[in-house]
């Protein structure tokens, strides 16, 4: 079959800091790939929705396929997903990725005909015979598929993370994905899934707590394979095994790989394995990001992070004195105050750190859903982006957002500060030469984006797709909550 695989576009707000490679959909194409069939890919990050008309009326594909990790993408998805049901005669339509496998049945629903089917679940197991049964009118029977028919049986899980290796080949445009300064950046994936069950999250639910490795050796082989010098490590929390991390950088060292990485962590398990990190420190590891999400513990509680502030803190000396340059992520509660904003700000200026903020938002698959859907102030998939409040806020919503953006340009203009602009010029004159531009249009971006007007009007925009309410659900059982119900055979392990 004739496979056209569709990234939808970048989230305005994300796209200021960074714009990385659609990793899932990657290796979902190798999957199909695998399977003989012809695979290709768009990445409407990084391309223009006249390119996929383009790309569809050459290609004439049998089947196109929309990764949709994230809400506020659905509106998009399911408008390309009408117009190409019209310009390609016969063409089946189906969605999978993260967030989509929440809300598998409205959407199908709120495309009205345009989808064939929702994927929920890993996709690399599910390409196959999804492909396989289109033909027959037997989508509906597939584990982990959702149709107007029916729904297959419970999705499968991929018994080890190491195959498909993502067909990272199929996209045109590699030197697009960056992150800050990393310019041009890859990405790739050590372990999957999160034993943690923070409140706001639905990293775990998706995989059902489970986790999984790669085993060293491949994953030394893939990130040998992978041309660019800057490498995002995408797993939700880098290193929680530290022999997991030590034998890789074991296998990198005797290969002599040697590239600059970008992690994501937690403060408790940087603390827990210093050694691991300070070894990959050596081996190039150079910005982490660390989820704090709160400054108080009050604020940890109400999220369920299980670290204390005192952990946070000394995770973020810890990370200093290895050299490595920290970003921490806090969640902007839609209750606070001036107050509240005034001493994030005084916070956010007194640490060296790049301070990012989200606004807590409650999404399908999260435990947050289930407590706090009741009090939407909007269902616009739009805004489900963590950067608008789709809850009451204590301040009106114009001082909100006011407030946000002050707080967020007060934190820019620091990193713009005199110091930081000489570094910047400096990693920019580099990238400039090497051709790489997003990171130098990243700096001139942000006053455009984050405008405190405009972000109140986007919630004055007509809504098509409203995301639907949650069903009632005691969330005393938690694997009620699951996407993926039962562990993997191998390397499903606990932590
Ligand atoms: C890496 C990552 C990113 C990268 C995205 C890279 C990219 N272009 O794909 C970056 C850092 C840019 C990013 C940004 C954001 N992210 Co993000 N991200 C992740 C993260 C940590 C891992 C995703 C990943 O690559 N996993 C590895 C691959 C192999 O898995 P996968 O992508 O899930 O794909 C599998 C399945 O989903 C499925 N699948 C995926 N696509 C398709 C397509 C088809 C057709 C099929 C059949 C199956 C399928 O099969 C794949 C293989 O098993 C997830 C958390 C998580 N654990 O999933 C959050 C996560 C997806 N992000 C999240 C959020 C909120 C965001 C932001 C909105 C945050 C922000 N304000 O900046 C932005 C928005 C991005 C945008 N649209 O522009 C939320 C999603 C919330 C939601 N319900 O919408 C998550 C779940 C994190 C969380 N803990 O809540 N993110
Ligand atoms: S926030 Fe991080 S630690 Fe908490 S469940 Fe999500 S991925 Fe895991």
């Amino acid at each position: 079959m004739r496979l056209l695989l569709v990234h939808p576009s970048a989230l305005m707000y994300s796209e200021i800091f960074l714009r990385l490679e659609p990793l899932g959909l990657e290796r979902v194409a190798a999957a199909a790939r695998e399977d003989g069939h012809d695979v290709r890919v768009v990445d409407l990050q990084v391309e223009s929705h006249g390119a996929l008309a383009r790309e569809a009326a050459s290609f004439a594909p049998h089947a196109v396929g929309f990764s949709l990790n994230y809400l506020a993408n659905i509106p998009e998805a399911i408008d390309l997903a009408r117009r190409l049901k019209q310009t390609v005669p016969g063409v089946y339509v189906f969605f999978g990725g993260h967030s989509v496998s929440f809300v598998a049945d409205e959407v199908l629903q709120q495309a009205e005909g345009a989808v064939d089917a929702v994927v929920r679940g890993e996709g690399e197991t599910a390409i196959g015979p999804l492909l396989e049964a289109v033909p027959d009118g037997a989508a509906h029977t597939v584990p982990g598929v959702v149709t107007t028919e029916g729904h297959g049986p419970p999705p499968r899980m991929l018994h080890s993370i190491d195959s498909p290796r993502p067909a990272r080949d199929l996209l045109r445009h590699r030197r697009r994905y960056f992150i800050g300064e990393l310019d041009p950046c890859a990405s790739i994936e050590f372990t999957r899934g999160c034993p943690w069950d923070c409140s706001f999250c639905s990293a775990w639910t998706f995989y059902g707590r489970s986790y999984r490795k790669a085993s060293p050796r491949a994953a030394a082989e893939e990130l040998a394979t992978v041309r660019e010098r800057n490498v995002f490590i995408v797993d939700d929390v880098a290193f929680i095994r530290p022999e997991h991390g030590d034998a890789i950088a074991a296998e990198l060292e005797r290969r002599r790989i040697r590239k600059r990485y970008y992690l994501e962590t937690r403060s408790d398990v940087l603390l827990r394995n210093t050694e691991v990190f300070r070894r990959w420190r050596r081996l190039g590891l150079a910005y982490m990001f660390l989820g704090m999400e709160a400054i108080d513990s009050e604020g940890l509680d109400l999220y369920r992070k299980r670290v204390s502030p005192d952990d946070n803190f000394r995770a973020l000396e810890t990370a200093r004195a290895m050299g490595i340059t920290v970003a921490v992520n806090l969640i902007v509660d839609p209750a606070w105050d001036l107050e509240r904003f005034r001493v994030v700000r005084e916070f956010a200026l007194a640490v060296p750190e790049i301070v990012h903020l989200t606004v807590m938002t409650p999404y399908p698959g999260t435990e947050v859903w289930h407590t706090e859907a009741r009090r939407l102030t909007t269902r616009d998939y739009r805004l489900f982006d963590i950067q608008h409040a789709v809850v009451p806020t204590t301040l009106p919503l114009d001082v909100f957002y006011r407030e946000l953006v002050r707080t967020q340009s007060v934190i820019n203009r620091k990193h713009l500060g005199l110091r930081t602009a000489l570094g910047a010029a400096r990693v920019l004159a580099g990238n400039l030469a090497r051709g790489q531009t997003n990171f130098a249009r990243m700096l001139w971006r942000f006053n455009h984006v984050y405008n405190p007007r405009r972000q109140l009007a986007d919630h004055a925009r007509p809504v098509r797709y409203e995301l639907p309410l949650p069903h009632r659900l005691d969330v005393g059982d938690r694997k009620r909550l699951y996407v993926h119900t039962r562990p993997a055979a191998h390397g499903g392990q606990p932590v």
